[in-house]
């Protein structure tokens, strides 16, 4: 008798991120804008909003199928921002940033920031929190507003202050599954939700590699995964590099991710992960990918 087999939930064709739909036949690149003055990856670079949307718009440029704006950081060790704080500086940025041909996400775990966010436009909520909060589910039924469930152990003023896992990959690829289904129950449809193992979010670094190597274990959840390794510190472990140094490392963890099936890549240098990816397109499909010199 043969073994039975495992079934997978059908992988899904198409995600629907407010009025856009995004095939998933490709990998997809969100572009990271960072409208903080503390974060780790870019230290405040785009903090004034002239400069924010300049940076995203030549993101877009570059090649972002999404963009994914915060006014609040959330490396280790940061403090929260209040509402009206993460407001002032998100909003305006959003209102420019919502008139551009890719959908822009709001990096949030507050659900009235997701509120007025999806009624400016917004078509993605990246809850780091995975709509915990309460009224987080609420605030997100009813709207056409995509939303990224990401997986983090405490919080991020401590959660990198020892963490255990029995079985990483088991452990992350279960709350996700927990979280997807109270989104679903919620009235959030499953074509709108996307996974993210959460990279850096109360991990160590051999954690992070465990999670990355064995990512294919996440196809159980039939869910498209996003993948954030961009200049993460793990990637200063294996490199010895700083923060802003750490794009080529980062393009390298991108490239791995989508061979191990992941279907959006959260990044800082867009430009470098676009020519990362078409190099990895033109592989597998060798034909009519060769641009001329
Ligand atoms: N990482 C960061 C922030 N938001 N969202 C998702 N879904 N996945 C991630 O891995 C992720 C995330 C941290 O990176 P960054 O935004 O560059 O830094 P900071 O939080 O310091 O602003």
């Amino acid at each position: 008798m043969n073994p039975p087999r495992t079934s997978y939930p059908a992988p899904q064709r198409a995600l629907r991120v407010g009025r856009f739909s995004l095939g998933l036949d490709h990998p997809l690149i969100m572009g990271v804008v960072n409208i903080t003055p503390d974060s780790f990856s870019d230290g405040g670079r785009y903090f004034d909003p002239a400069r924010a949307l300049d940076h995203a718009r030549r993101l877009v440029e570059e090649g972002a199928d999404i963009l994914d704006i915060g006014g609040e950081s959330t490396r280790p060790g940061s403090l929260p921002v209040d509402l009206d704080e993460e407001l002032r500086r998100v909003m305006p940025v959003l209102e420019k940033l919502v008139l551009l041909p890719v959908p822009v996400s709001v990096d949030t775990c507050k659900p009235e920031v997701m509120r007025r966010a999806v009624d400016a436009g917004a078509a993605m909520i990246n809850d780091i929190n995975a709509l915990r909060a309460p009224d987080a589910l609420v605030a997100l039924a009813g709207t056409s507003s995509a939303v990224c469930l990401m997986h983090m152990r405490g919080e991020p003023r401590t959660m990198q202050q020892d963490p255990h896992y029995q079985d990483v990959v088991a452990e992350v690829a279960a709350y996700l599954a927990e979280r997807a289904q109270a989104a679903t129950q919620a009235g959030i449809a499953r074509d709108r939700i996307v996974v993210d193992p959460g990279f850096g979010f109360g991990k160590t670094a051999e954690h992070n590699l465990t999670l990355l190597r064995e990512l294919r274990r996440f196809e159980t959840l039939g869910l498209p995964l996003l993948v954030g390794l961009s200049r993460k510190s793990v990637l200063g472990r294996i490199t010895g590099r700083s923060a802003p140094e750490r794009d080529p490392a980062s393009v390298a963890a991108a490239l791995l991710a989508v061979q191990r099936g992941a279907a959006i890549v959260r990044v800082h240098d867009v430009a470098a992960t676009r020519d990362a990816l078409q190099v990895l397109n033109a592989v597998e499909n060798i034909s009519s990918h060769l641009a001329e010199d």
